[in-house]
Formats: structure tokens, C-alpha cells, sequence
């Protein structure tokens, strides 16, 4: 079994959540916050089973789309006068960062 942590976009998180309960899978919710851009997105869990894991990467992959955001990055400027200024950078954001780990035991009590 693999457990299959996408961390996505808001936006594409109950579409995905549906898509996959549709095709049985169990997931889980988080409501998490990405370190770079300090805003929210969505971590799901999903237990898989290995010979459904494709089918379970290829819903994410057809689901999450990318999406460009505009982040204000802070420069420091006039050395030592400590001045600060910040100015926008656009960021392509997802559509999801997927990570498969390999579980070792699965036990629901
Ligand atoms: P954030 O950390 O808020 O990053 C949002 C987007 O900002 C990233 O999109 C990337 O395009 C850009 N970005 C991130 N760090 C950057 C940097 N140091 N300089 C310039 N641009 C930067 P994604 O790569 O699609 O990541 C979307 C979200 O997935 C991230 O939100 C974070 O919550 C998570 N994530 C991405 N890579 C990760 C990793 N290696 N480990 C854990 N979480 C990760």
C-alpha cells in the first residue's frame, strides 16, 4: 500500500476530493499553508492501494491545474541606511506536489 500525500491548490480541492471518492478511494482533508507564499492550500491523504496508485496519480494530474500568483518578495536596500521595499514576482503554483510513500501497515481499530 502507498499513501499518497498532494498538497493542491484551494481551488481544485473538492473537485479533486469528489473525483476521487467517486473512483473509491478514502481521503483526508488539511487545511494547510504553503511556507513560500504564506497563503492557504489543501493537503489531502489517500491510502492506495498499489495497483490502484496510477489510477489515483492520474485523477490528481487531470484534476489540479497550474496557476500563476503574484507574490511580493521584501529587498533590503541603501545598506546600511536599513531601508526595506518589497516588489511583486509572479509564481507559477501547482497544479500539486505529490508525494508517495510506502506504508508499512494499514489498520483501521
Ligand atoms: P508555497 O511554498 O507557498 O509555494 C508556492 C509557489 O511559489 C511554488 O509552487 C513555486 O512556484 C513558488 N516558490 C516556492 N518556493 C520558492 C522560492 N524559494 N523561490 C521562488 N519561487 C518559489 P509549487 O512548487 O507548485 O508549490 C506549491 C505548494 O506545494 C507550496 O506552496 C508548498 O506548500 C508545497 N510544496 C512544494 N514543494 C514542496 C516540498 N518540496 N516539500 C513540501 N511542500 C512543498
Amino acid at each position: 500500500m502507498k499513501l499518497v500525500i498532494a498538497i493542491v491548490q484551494d481551488e481544485d480541492a473538492s473537485r479533486l476530493i469528489n473525483s476521487l471518492m467517486d473512483e473509491g478511494f478514502g481521503v483526508t482533508k488539511l487545511a494547510t499553508t504553503g511556507g513560500f507564499l504564506k497563503s492557504g492550500n489543501t493537503t489531502l491523504l489517500a491510502g492506495v492501494e498499489d495497483a490502484r496508485l496510477q489510477t489515483c496519480m492520474g485523477i490528481i494530474e487531470k484534476v489540479c491545474k497550474s496557476r500563476k500568483q503574484i507574490a511580493t518578495s521584501p529587498i533590503t536596500m541603501g545598506g546600511t541606511a536599513g531601508m526595506y521595499a518589497s516588489f511583486p514576482i509572479e509564481v507559477t503554483v501547482g497544479g500539486a506536489t505529490v508525494f508517495v510513500m510506502t506504508v508499512d501497515q494499514f489498520v483501521k481499530y
